[in-house]
């Protein structure tokens, strides 16, 4: 009796633990990606593929032509519970790969000037009923081959296929941020996926794993390493560890590029100095390439960060930059690399207000460049704030290439906790229209070359990958990585059509759940924005490590490190002046926008406080008072994250329960700390404002002491 007196209690607290375990660790962890090829459950949609797929020819035969074999395996095992069958005619097959110098191709009628697909590009067709796959290089066909796929997984139909794709930029690039220690600048899903003191001979699955998954979305390049550089990337052993990772990269069409220390010359070289017009400094350059493109055929060439916070660069020496890119450039030239020399710079010894300073030193420099550099802008002035209005400088340097660079990881956008779907933000600013040669000159079109006479073209994204089972620290910013690669292929998609597809790719095909996911995620960008800068607000991040508000923080070695230089707050009024009354930031800008944003009547609102100093009561669009609608967005910000989270548990049945409790984890942590913002922000202005919080919202949980008071000295990926 008492035995089972004890087991009637312990009932339920066994089965509960059980029932908890196995709800914890099932399902799936999102290491697959939305590269899952689970079966499709529709069976009517499954018998229809299974008949238009099955059986395929590919002519070739090559390391490339392995991987699309084995990709078409997997998939159609997975997705059609179907053996893959490979024939050797081409009648007979359903499914046709052709390179375009393939003879039989004559008998098809293709109406298509095969030669502007160039390396890359595809044509995805039906003809009859046959699906050809037709590229001019195993690149193009790989490409292609992740395209039918994604058809496939996105549950779209096959019989009318006619798709031409040509990737609108040339260089498509992940940018990581780590170290040779593994540890990852600005990363938050864990340490670095490459192993560097294992490399060459130890070479991961996840090596392999990541290049496919970054060859379906179109990635052809990548710098494994920090562009804060360690000089010992150049020694022999560390290229031969490259080579590795170079060797399994390229079937997937990846080239390996290397962030280069300026200095190296001299750190590694055992040269007096690396002054880029000394003769024995450009020979060192020349040699190390050389011995570089002896390992790396293929090898991609350089990205640098000079004469930025604390980086070595040509100003060293009193040269500038484009000296500084030509001479790389020059070394590479011979063997077909290029240089991505970045923009980000500013300087502490310089009076111009931060915003300015990448545009002052660079646009006299404007056509300056080899045709194998490209200057790599960050989207904004600042350094990739949850809002910034476009880079000056995309309107500004007609004859030069400009390489866009994207942060896909959240430096500033809460980590890995908060949910962000950065298409929207990407899409605004590529969708920016800089006015620089009337209406309609894109930043898209800048960085796509259609703008400019050179002939380079790039997009790069900061990487927000780690050794995370789900590699990117957050399922959803997994769809980050994704809309990266979407986005650097064919900036005009939309931001809401490829959540479309990573959300039926990655969680579900039901159709009510992938609409509120998709909601959530288009409207989750402008909530980060609400609950942490919002109106033009920026750079309001602790010291640091960038971890929660700080809008207090004066005390910074630099003045344009401190919160305080970016908001301006007193007794009148937030915000910095940036109109020819103050830094005059505007004037970097085209008429138009001149024009605009002298006044903040005509001062798009997402951006009033980034170009104005306005008074507390200045009244809104709205109405309201500036001090009211700075509430309000805090609090809309808030209220964002809550209806995500409601909506997140409307899908509950329709996610894998591993993916979804991540997600619920991670949402809970979001809207603590959205609340964190919002108070912590909303106490220090006040103690500016000297305004009541406005009927109907909620004081701030705190006084200032206390949000203050908070430290994190762990805080993840600190620089
Ligand atoms: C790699 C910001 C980040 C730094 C980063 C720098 C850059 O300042 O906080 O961690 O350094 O940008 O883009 O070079």
């Amino acid at each position: 009796m008492k035995k089972l007196f004890m087991l009637l209690i312990m009932l339920p607290i066994l089965l509960g633990s059980s029932a908890m375990a196995q709800h914890r660790f099932s399902g799936e962890d999102g290491y697959r990606l939305w590269l899952k090829y689970d079966l499709i459950q529709d069976q009517s949609l499954r018998q229809q593929y299974r008949q238009q797929l099955q059986s395929f020819f590919i002519a070739s035969d090559s390391a490339t032509v392995d991987i699309i074999k084995h990709e078409l395996t997997l998939a159609s095992n997975g997705l059609l519970g179907q053996t893959v069958k490979f024939t050797d005619s081409v009648p007979k097959a359903s499914v046709v790969f052709f390179k375009s110098d393939n003879p039989q191709l004559a008998k098809y009628d293709i109406k298509q000037d095969l030669t502007q697909l160039g390396q890359e590009g595809y044509l995805l067709v039906t003809v009859a009923k046959q699906i050809l796959l037709i590229a001019n290089s195993e690149q193009g066909l790989l490409y292609a081959t992740f395209d039918l796929l994604r058809q496939i997984q996105t549950g779209t139909s096959l019989t009318q296929l006619n798709k031409k794709q040509v990737p609108k930029v040339q260089l498509r690039m992940l940018n990581h941020w780590d170290d040779l220690d593994r540890h990852t600048e600005r990363g938050y899903a864990g340490q670095s996926i490459f192993d560097w003191h294992k490399l060459p001979d130890y070479q991961e699955q996840r090596y392999y794993d990541y290049a496919r998954a970054n060859a379906s979305i179109g990635i052809n390049g990548i710098v494994p390493n920090n562009v804060n550089a360690n000089a010992l990337i150049l020694t022999p052993a560390y290229l031969h560890k490259v080579k590795a990772l170079a060797d399994i990269f390229r079937p997937y069409g990846i080239k390996v590029y290397l962030s280069v220390k300026f200095s190296s010359p001299h750190l590694i070289g055992g040269l007096e100095n690396s002054d880029p017009v000394k003769p024995e400094v450009q020979q060192w350059w020349q040699d190390k390439a050389a011995e570089i493109y002896q390992l790396i055929p293929d090898f991609g060439g350089f990205l640098v960060k000079a004469n930025s916070e604390g980086q070595p660069g040509p100003g060293d020496f009193g040269r500038t930059h484009a000296q500084g890119a030509n001479m790389l450039a020059r070394a590479l030239k011979p063997f077909g690399g290029n240089v991505l020399w970045r923009a980000f710079v500013y300087a502490h010894d310089t009076k111009a207000e931060r915003s300015l300073q990448a545009y002052n030193e660079f646009v006299p420099l404007d056509g300056k460049f080899d045709n194998n550099v490209s200057v790599q802008v960050k989207n904004g002035p600042i350094d990739f704030q949850p809002r910034e209005p476009f880079s000056p400088l995309f309107g500004a340097m007609p004859h030069s290439s400009l390489a866009m660079e994207f942060q896909i990881t959240q430096e500033y956008l809460g980590f890995s906790t908060h949910l962000a779907y950065l298409g929207t933000l990407y899409k605004e600013a590529l969708d920016a229209d800089t006015h620089s040669k009337g209406a309609g000159s894109t930043v898209a079109k800048v960085v796509d070359g259609s703008l400019s006479d050179s002939p380079l073209t790039a997009m790069a994204g900061v990487a927000n990958i780690g050794m995370d089972r789900n590699w990117t620290g957050h399922i959803f910013g997994q769809a980050n990585w994704y809309v990266f690669g979407r986005l650097a292929w064919d900036h005009d998609l939309s931001a809401a059509d490829i959540a479309d597809e990573w959300i039926n790719m990655t969680l579900t095909h039901n159709k009510n759940a992938i609409a509120q996911i998709k909601d959530m995620m288009m409207s989750s960008r402008e909530d980060v924005v609400n609950y942490m800068t919002p109106l033009g607000l920026h750079h309001l991040m602790d010291t640091g490590h960038h971890y929660g508000p700080g809008p207090w923080v004066d005390n910074l070695g630099r003045a344009d490190w401190n919160p305080t230089y970016y908001h301006r707050a007193d007794k009148q009024g937030l915000g910095i002046d940036r109109t020819a009354a103050g830094t005059n930031a505007i004037s970097q800008y085209a008429p138009f926008w001149q024009e605009k944003l002298a006044d903040p009547a005509t001062t798009p609102t997402e951006l009033l406080l980034w170009f104005h100093h306005l008074s507390w009561d200045y009244t809104m669009p709205s109405g309201k008072n500036l001090w009211y609608e700075l509430v309000h967005h805090y609090n809309m910000g808030v209220a964002g994250v809550e209806k995500m989270q409601q909506q997140w548990q409307s899908v509950k049945n329709q996610i894998d329960p591993n993916q979804f409790n991540q997600v619920e984890m991670a949402l809970g942590i979001q809207l603590k700390e959205a609340k964190w913002w919002r108070d912590a922000c909303l106490a220090y202005f006040q103690t500016f404002s000297q305004r009541p919080i406005p009927e109907g919202f909620p004081k701030p949980a705190h006084d200032v002491d206390y949000y203050q008071s908070l430290q994190f000295p762990y805080a993840p990926g600190q620089g």
